[in-house]
């Protein structure tokens, strides 16, 4: 200690010709072994080397002393190896000194990147570049670069070892495959170049759910052609395909498991949906195509609903329609004497008619054909309509007999028609003034206290359709005899010997008996009919007659006078003599052509004695 005192006060004077050699500065790389030579080259002697930290801290190293020089060295370079030394060096009674500066810098190994392999698209992700061992740390700057373009960079603090920067971005499908670089540089003085930047590139792995999923094809095929669809989709890692056949009538079948679906020979039972199901870890997506089978018409159906054999009057629609093969158009048609007379037609599969009130003449064959492009199909139906069973009933049937001024009413009843129409009729073509009602399926004609002017056939007319039918009766009203005339042939004045032929008619119910009598005599003669025949009239006859027409409600009474002249040749006979019933019918029949009633009418019907009109007489 006292020697080195006293080297140091001598200093100034031996100074002058010795140089000390020694770096100013020195950068070290941490681990590397480093030495650092102080020297005097030019001293004769031993020099004497003394080392000394300016820094507040030891030197860390070991002196290896020569004879001309010293060597400080440095094992394993380590950051508290940075200092500002001191070398003294003392030649005989000189001494010199020099000083130096050590930096040291840690740099060893390239950045790590992580984050990158598993990036989902859309979402955002963050990178991570990481760094460590690193001095001196303010000095460090740091870069993404996405290809060489610098997407991001920063810089780093003083006394950190370690950095992590990350990178925070949202990936797209454009960016799976490509290179992202991390490149960190240390800008101190010294490095060598090669040292000073140090980077890493990865290529980003961007993962996501099947996307884009389409299929590809020909979806219209021919029948017995084949069906080859493609399945596309876009999706990391690579999906997996599954492709399901959804027929019409709800089933589903699966078709295999692979990219592409090909059927051979397609049948129409191929047509349907079909569903292409792509899915990878991160999801699932579908997408279906709807396949048509092309073939000319094949179910082409003509349907009357509610039935094909109707009433007339029904009300029907008839359906055509065709399915199970897409076609363009569809006419429904009437067969009129062979040929089809369209009745209605649509640019769909389907069409209808509605008849809302068929007629018989709806009868016949209708046509459903469909068309598309590869030809036509058509089917027929038969429609028939039968008359309705109309059934008349009319009460009273045929005959009534009634009193005047009492009530009766003939009710009209219809059946086996669902809307009959009514219509009443007097024979005689007599307007009906009587009160008609007409209510569904039976029409009353009310006849309020009946008269004499009533009487005649009715007769109640049903339509149904193209269906009549009719129902009469005969009404009849008790009368007193009326309207009598009785009318006389040749004449009433003959000559004697001549025949006279009495006929007497009378409007009359009950028939009546009628009378003839001669006013100045006794004699009576009955006539069932009303013919009187008088033959070989004498003088005697001559006289003052009655008619006596009479039934149960009463009579009527007409008187005429008959004048025989006398004839002198021959004598006649009195007429009481030849009279008789049973020759006057006889007469009558035969040679008047009177018809002839009997009393067997009396019981019921009329007696209405018809003209009497003889032909010769
Ligand atoms: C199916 O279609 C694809 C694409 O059009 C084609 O390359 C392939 O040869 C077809 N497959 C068959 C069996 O026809
Ligand atoms: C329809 O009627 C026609 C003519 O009467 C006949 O030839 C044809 O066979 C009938 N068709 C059906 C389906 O009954
Ligand atoms: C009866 O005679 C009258 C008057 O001559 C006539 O108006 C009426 O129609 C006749 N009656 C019958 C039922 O012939
Ligand atoms: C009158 O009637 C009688 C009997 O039918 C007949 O024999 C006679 O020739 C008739 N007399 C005359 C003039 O027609
Ligand atoms: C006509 O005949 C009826 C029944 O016999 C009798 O009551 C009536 O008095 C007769 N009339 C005349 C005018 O003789
Ligand atoms: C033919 C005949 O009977 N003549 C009679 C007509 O009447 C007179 C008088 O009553 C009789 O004397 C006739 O004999």
């Amino acid at each position: 200690m006292d020697s080195a005192l006293l080297l140091t006060l001598l200093l100034p004077v031996a100074v002058v010709s010795h140089v000390v050699n020694l770096p100013s500065k020195v950068l070290f790389k941490v681990g590397d072994r480093r030495e650092l030579t102080c020297s005097i080259l030019s001293c004769p002697e031993t020099v004497k080397f003394v080392w000394t930290p300016l820094e507040d801290r030891p030197i860390f190293a070991t002196v290896k002393p020569q004879d001309k020089e010293s060597m400080l060295v440095f094992d394993s370079v380590m950051k508290n190896h940075e200092n500002t030394i001191l070398c003294k060096a003392t030649c005989g009674k000189e001494t010199k000194q020099a000083k130096t500066t050590i930096k040291v810098y840690s740099f060893p190994t390239n950045p790590v990147i992580s984050g990158h392999d598993r990036l989902k698209l859309g979402e955002e992700a963050t990178l991570t570049c990481e760094v460590s061992s690193i001095h001196p740390s303010e000095f460090l700057e740091v870069e993404w670069l996405y290809g060489d373009k610098v997407v991001y960079s920063d810089e780093g603090e003083p006394d950190r070892d370690a950095f992590s920067f990350s990178y925070t971005f949202t990936p797209s499908s454009e960016d799976d495959g490509k290179a992202i670089t991390c490149r960190v540089s240390l800008n101190v003085d010294g490095i060598p170049s090669e040292e000073m930047t140090r980077e890493t590139s990865v290529h980003m792995n961007v993962l996501s759910a099947p996307h884009n999923v389409k299929v590809s094809g020909v979806t219209a095929v021919p029948l017995g052609s084949s069906l080859n669809l493609t399945c596309e989709a876009e999706g990391k890692p690579k999906p997996a395909f599954t492709w399901t056949a959804l027929k019409p009538d709800g089933q589903s079948v699966e078709m295999g498991k692979h990219q592409v679906l090909f059927v051979q020979d397609v049948s129409l039972t191929d047509a349907g949906t079909y569903q292409c199901d792509v899915s990878n870890d991160l999801g699932s997506q579908m997408a279906s195509v709807s396949v048509v089978v092309q073939a000319p018409p094949m179910e082409t159906l003509i349907v009357a609903s509610p039935q094909t054999t109707l009433k007339e009057g029904d009300s029907v629609s008839i359906f055509c329609k065709s399915t199970g093969v897409p076609v363009t158009h569809v006419v429904l048609s009437r067969r009129v004497n062979g040929v089809d007379a369209e009745l209605k037609s649509s640019k769909g599969a389907e069409t209808s008619h509605t008849i809302p009130s068929v007629k018989l003449a709806d009868s016949g064959t209708f046509v459903c054909e469909a068309f598309n492009e590869y030809g036509s199909q058509r089917t027929t139906l038969n429609l028939t309509v039968e008359a309705h069973l109309l059934e008349v009933a009319l009460q009273p049937d045929t005959e009534d007999v009634l009193e005047k001024g009492s009530n009766l009413v003939l009710s009209c009843q219809a059946s086996g028609c669902p809307q009959p129409e009514f219509s009443w009729k007097n024979l005689a073509n007599n307007p009906i003034l009587r009160q008609i009602k007409t209510d569904g399926f039976q029409s009353q004609l009310i006849f309020d206290l009946v008269e004499l002017e009533d009487e005649g056939t009715y007769l109640c007319e049903v339509t149904c359709g193209s269906i009549m039918k009719s129902k009469q009766t005969n009404l009849k009203v008790f009368s007193p005899p009326r309207n009598t005339t009785v009318d006389i042939f040749p004449s009433t004045d003959v000559q004697e010997g001549q025949n006279i032929t009495i006929c007497c008619r009378s409007v009359s119910f009950p028939p009546p008996a009628v009378v003839l009598s001669k006013l100045d005599s006794e004699k009576n003669v009955y006539s069932l009919d009303g013919v009187f025949l008088l033959i070989n009239l004498t003088p005697n006859d001559t006289g003052l007659y009655q008619i006596n027409v009479t039934n149960d409600l009463g009579y009527e009474t007409e008187t005429f006078t008959i004048n025989v002249i006398e004839k002198r040749v021959n004598p006649p006979l009195g007429w009481n003599d030849f009279l008789s019933l049973a020759i006057c019918l006889g007469v009558a029949s035969a040679l008047l052509g009177v018809v002839v009633y009997v009393w067997r009418a009396r019981k019921k019907g009329s007696y209405d004695l018809t003209k009497c009109n003889p032909s010769t007489v």
